[in-house]
């Protein structure tokens, strides 16, 4: 195996704030304790396979334009997958994150059956499994790309043809098995093409019926291997279909509840799909964690001024305090982690630009959490939401919500006692300046 990102020395230092070296960590500091815990364990960083390994740099408009030699045409898939691999497992190691994601096709070639793919997979989960022994990098999660092949082009769980969702069975089946067999903390899926491009061609119910039918047996043969890890959904409103049945959290949860399925599944909250769907990622985030469902997260940033999935590194450490401390008071991450579904842009061409992204990425979320951490011992927001909400404390809030109480107490007594409220202010502005006094005293 010979070295491929030979720039980079063997392990990326923590170098302090004032370090001019830009191929070191800044802020980040996986030892350091933070709100009584390390702060690797409290942000569990991860590097996608796909968009760091499996993309050569190629738009819609144009070709690829990175240096990612084992994608080049003529090759053979398995000494090319083996390359990728060396190179995968280099930039983790040498990176120092605890954790990669993967699909089944960023690993392994497909081949031209099933069988073949098994075969391919089965033979790279091994080789992982050495390689994830001799770095000590583990798996976040892993999931099978059911959006690229042309089969799937009008679904997979959804598409109208059965023979399409057998086969969508059998790529689950073998990537839920390859990730149990890695020791991955969770598996995701993401249904990026379970969901329409126009309506004229769609039984929207029945698509509904067969999705939750596929997680159903997903979920029965995570129980019958084993697999403790939760099974999450990655919620996306649209992109690459005109509209995605997983268009937002909430929309997920509501699905789970209608099918009975909500004990089994959590989601995994991308940034970049909150913001396409119109949602900040706090309020994906909240929602998640208010509910229940919160499993892990896709760090990622769109840009304001376009309206697609740019899948940029993340930058901005107001947005992350905000949701790290809604993380950090629902009491932190269990299985999940803050996984780098970020890529480089088309003219980020050296070998070095994937770690200036990735540590760039990682010094935010760092610098998030220590806000994060501020803004939760401070305590401004918390205390402002109890006195906002302290009516519902008292005598007439609990009696509201008291089941016995009917529609007709609750007026006569509002009636009875001619109650007249009088707004209170929401104090906006104010609490603006609070977030932004304790962030920049963090920083
Ligand atoms: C696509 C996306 C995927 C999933 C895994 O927008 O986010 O990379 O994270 O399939
Ligand atoms: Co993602």
């Amino acid at each position: 195996m010979s070295e491929f990102f030979t720039d980079v020395p063997a392990r990326v230092p923590t170098a302090g704030s004032d370090s001019e070296d830009g191929l070191a960590f800044r802020v980040y500091d996986p030892d350091r304790i933070v709100a009584g815990k390390r702060m690797e364990d409290h942000l569990r960083p991860s590097v996608c396979y796909w968009h760091s390994f499996s993309w050569a740099g190629n738009d819609v408009f144009g070709a690829g334009t990175f240096d990612r030699p084992w994608i080049e045409p003529g090759l053979d898939p398995l000494e090319a997958a083996e390359a990728k691999q060396d190179a995968a497992f280099e930039f983790f190691s040498k990176l120092g994150t605890p954790f990669f994601t993967f699909h089944d096709v960023d690993l392994a070639p497909q081949g031209s059956s099933l069988r073949e793919f098994r075969s391919n997979l089965d033979r790279l989960v091994d080789r992982a499994a050495q390689k994830m022994e001799e770095t000590g990098v583990e798996l976040l999660w892993g999931t099978a790309n059911l959006f690229s092949h042309p089969r799937y082009a009008a679904g997979a769980a959804t598409n109208p043809d059965p023979e399409v969702f057998a086969h969508a069975a059998a790529q689950v089946r073998n990537a839920l098995e390859a990730t149990h067999r890695l020791g991955g903390a969770n598996y995701t899926l993401w249904g990026g093409r379970e969901g329409y491009e126009t309506l004229l061609n769609t039984r929207m119910r029945q698509e509904g019926d067969q999705l939750a039918r596929f997680l159903e047996l997903v979920a029965a043969h995570k129980r019958d291997i084993g697999f403790s890890g939760p099974l999450l959904i990655e919620p996306k409103p649209q992109e690459p279909t005109k509209h995605q049945y997983d268009y937002d959290c909430a929309a997920v949860h509501a699905f789970l509840e209608r099918y009975d399925l909500e004990a089994e599944y959590k989601v995994n909250i991308e940034a970049n799909h909150a913001t396409l769907a119109g949602h900040s990622f706090q309020h994906e985030v909240s929602y998640a964690l208010d509910h229940g469902i919160f499993g892990s997260i896709d760090a990622n940033r769109g840009d304001p001024q376009n309206g697609w999935d740019t899948d940029q590194f993340p930058n901005s450490v107001e947005e992350l305090s905000l949701v790290l401390h809604e993380i950090l008071r629902s009491g932190g991450l269990t299985t999940g982690g803050f996984n780098f579904d970020a890529k480089l842009r088309r003219q980020s061409l050296d070998r070095v630009d994937l770690f200036h992204g990735h540590v760039g990425g990682i010094d935010t979320l760092a610098q998030g959490l220590l806000a994060a951490e501020a803004l939760l011992t401070d305590g401004v927001l918390e205390s402002f939401r109890d006195q906002r909400y302290a009516g519902w404390d008292g005598e007439l809030g609990r009696s509201i919500m008291d089941p016995a109480t009917d529609l007709a107490a609750v007026a006569d007594r509002a009636t009875d006692a001619g109650l007249d409220p009088s707004p209170v202010s929401g104090r906006q502005e104010w609490l603006e300046n609070e977030v932004n006094r304790v962030v920049w005293s963090a920083i």
